[in-house]
């Protein structure tokens, strides 16, 4: 049973608690691994956004995807770094969400994955919305609902 406070914050549309695509470390198709290695390591992210060059979503890359990339069978062939490209290892199943989704939908989703691409009507990606943001936001609202 969903109390009717509860039900103001699920039905509260998300677009508000967007990471924006500017602020979003992302790679895009046809950089090489070891431009997308870069990224990860300076930023210190686990899995960026991959988009395409109109800025619609595309895929995942994390430091895994890389790794496996690059593993021989006596060592890791960092030789082959510049060579591949990031849409050749990229993982396609992401976690999207639209900007007029609600919050709801975003709760359901972050169990599973540690953040959501979120794209606009015409699918061009407008940033992220992050695990913790969504538990800062549940956080607040537990609180007031409690006092
Ligand atoms: P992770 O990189 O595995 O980060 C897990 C959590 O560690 C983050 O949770 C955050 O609380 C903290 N963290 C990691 N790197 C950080 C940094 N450079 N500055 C501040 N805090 C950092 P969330 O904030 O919930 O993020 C979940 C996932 O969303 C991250 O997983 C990352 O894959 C992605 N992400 C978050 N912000 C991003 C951004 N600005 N650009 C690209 N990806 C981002």
């Amino acid at each position: 049973m969903i109390s009717t406070n509860s039900k103001d914050l699920l039905a509260m549309p998300i677009s508000e608690f967007v990471i924006s695509s500017e602020k979003v470390a992302h790679v895009q198709i046809g950089n090489s691994a070891e431009h997308a290695l870069l990224v990860l390591t300076r930023t210190g992210y686990s899995s960026i956004p991959v988009l395409d060059l109109k800025y619609r979503l595309q895929g995942l890359l994390s430091m895994k995807m890389i790794t496996e990339a690059i593993l021989g069978l006596e060592h890791i062939e960092y030789e082959k770094l510049p060579d591949i490209k990031v849409d050749t290892i990229m993982d396609k199943n992401i976690a999207v969400i639209k900007l007029k989704d609600t919050f709801q939908r975003a709760l359901d989703l972050v169990i599973n994955h540690a953040f959501l691409c979120v794209v606009d009507e015409e699918g061009t990606f407008a940033g992220i919305l992050t695990r913790r943001v969504i538990l800062k936001q549940l956080k607040k609202y537990i609180y007031k609902t409690e006092k």
